[in-house]
């Protein structure tokens, strides 16, 4: 059985995942009333006050300050969820409650840190290193010994040079091509990405 908090969109993505990678039995637990059409036949639906803080979960909420504060209501990591149809290479390590979604290709000794997302069709390349609750959307490529920060955000087709460190709650946004390193807690944007003047 897997737990999944959230059933919007993220949540249907991660239990089709799981699905494929052999997991049958789902249970959504949110606080709203989510459409069950977006679940397999089967699927149990539960208030999320009722969930019992001792079991293991996946986050399946893409905002990512909603997802720091469920870890910290519900502090036990389910396994990870890698799609099959990803490639993952020797020596990675993917964390409890991270998920890798399908067409990624993580390379050679990279390390997906807990509840991290890797989304869909990204490229993670040898030695990154993807920190805890940061978040690459679909299509990020990130080069040899890219650093993503605890809780950053990389916009989809978002790009990361080599060597390059994205800070912790840095945003990155779509289609922008990093080419040094990003202070936490800023948003970059362009090409090649600046930082966006703070008001
Ligand atoms: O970009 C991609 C491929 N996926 C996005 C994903 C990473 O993040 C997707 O397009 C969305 O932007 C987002 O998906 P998510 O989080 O599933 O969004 P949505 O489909 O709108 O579902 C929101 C879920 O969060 C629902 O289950 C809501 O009940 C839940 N939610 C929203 N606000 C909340 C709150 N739950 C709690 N407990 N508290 C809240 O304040």
């Amino acid at each position: 059985m897997l737990h999944v908090i959230g059933g919007g969109g993220h949540a249907s993505v991660v239990v089709d995942v799981a699905r494929r990678s052999g997991v049958s039995n789902f249970t959504i637990w949110s606080d709203d009333s989510p459409s069950a059409s977006r679940f397999p036949p089967g699927t149990e639906f539960r208030r999320l006050d009722d969930l019992d803080a001792a079991l293991p979960v996946i986050l399946g909420i893409g905002d990512l300050a909603l997802r720091s504060e469920l870890r910290a209501r519900f502090p036990v990591l389910a396994p990870p969820i890698i799609d099959p149809a990803a490639v993952v290479g020797g020596g990675v390590r993917v964390a409890d409650g991270a998920v890798i979604f399908p067409l990624c290709v993580v390379n050679a000794n990279a390390r997906i840190e807990a509840d991290a997302i890797v989304n869909t069709g990204c490229i993670v390349e040898h030695d990154c290193v993807v920190q805890r609750n940061a978040h690459l959307s679909p299509g990020t490529r990130l080069a040899g010994g890219v650093v993503i920060g605890r809780g950053a955000h990389v916009g989809t087709g978002g790009i990361v040079l080599p060597g390059v460190s994205v800070g912790e709650g840095s945003i990155v946004g779509a289609g922008a091509v990093v080419t040094q390193d990003v202070p936490p807690g800023i948003t970059v944007v362009g090409v090649p990405a600046r930082a966006l003047a703070r008001r």
